[in-house]
């Protein structure tokens, strides 16, 4: 499929102002937490009503899917065509079962990083918590064991070294979205900054 081709969402494949890089670049806040499956916990917490933390084995007990998406970083580099394998994150929400009153979510990283999110865009089907890319476990470097992928939203949204979801009655701003980064954060709209 040429870059001009729609995706799956009937949108352009590369959104304006990005180009496609082929080795995946890493961009973080320096600190890369060593968390192993053994010691990995995610937490579910806030507007919900049941708080729970589960461990790697009843995350890898849950059902796992497979997905073909594109990454697209703010920095203006995309990603294309990764294969990713993980859990929904509808799924894992679904755990805790969040109150009807939940509209959105801070996402929160084992290196103190934050990041909010809407909830109708945590629930769509292609934003998984991913433990493995194009068929290796993801490496510490991308957020392994597992981070967060919102491949409708830029890739900042998707929390490396993921550690809780928090459900949230009102939005709150994680840490770029403080310092200037769209809160909505849509690429095909150009949605960069506030
Ligand atoms: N925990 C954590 N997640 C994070 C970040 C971070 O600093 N800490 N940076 C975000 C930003 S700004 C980007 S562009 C992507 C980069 O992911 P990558 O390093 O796998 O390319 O991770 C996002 N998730
Ligand atoms: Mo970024």
């Amino acid at each position: 499929m040429g870059s001009g081709a729609p995706n799956r969402h009937g949108m352009p494949k590369l959104p304006p102002g990005q180009h496609q890089t082929k080795s995946w670049p890493v961009l973080d806040l320096g600190v890369k937490p060593n968390i192993t499956p053994s010691t990995w916990k995610l937490t579910i917490d806030g507007a919900v009503e049941e708080p729970i933390t589960i461990d790697w084995a009843t995350f890898m007990a849950l059902p796992q899917t497979e997905d073909v998406s594109d990454f697209h970083c703010v920095t203006t580099w995309s990603l294309m065509d990764s294969r990713w394998k993980g859990v929904q994150a509808s799924t894992v929400l679904a755990l805790a079962r969040p109150l009807e009153s939940a509209q959105y979510a801070m996402i929160h990283a084992f290196d103190e990083y934050t990041t909010n999110v809407a909830l109708y865009e945590l629930l769509k089907d292609d934003v998984l918590l991913v433990h493995t890319w194009n068929d290796q476990p993801l490496p510490r470097d991308h957020g392994g064991p597992v981070r967060l992928i919102t491949p409708q939203l830029y890739a900042w949204k998707g929390a490396k070294w993921i550690s809780r979801i928090e459900l949230l009655k009102q939005n709150k701003l994680g840490f770029w979205e403080d310092r200037g980064y769209s809160d909505t954060a849509h690429p095909w709209r150009d949605d960069r900054y506030s």
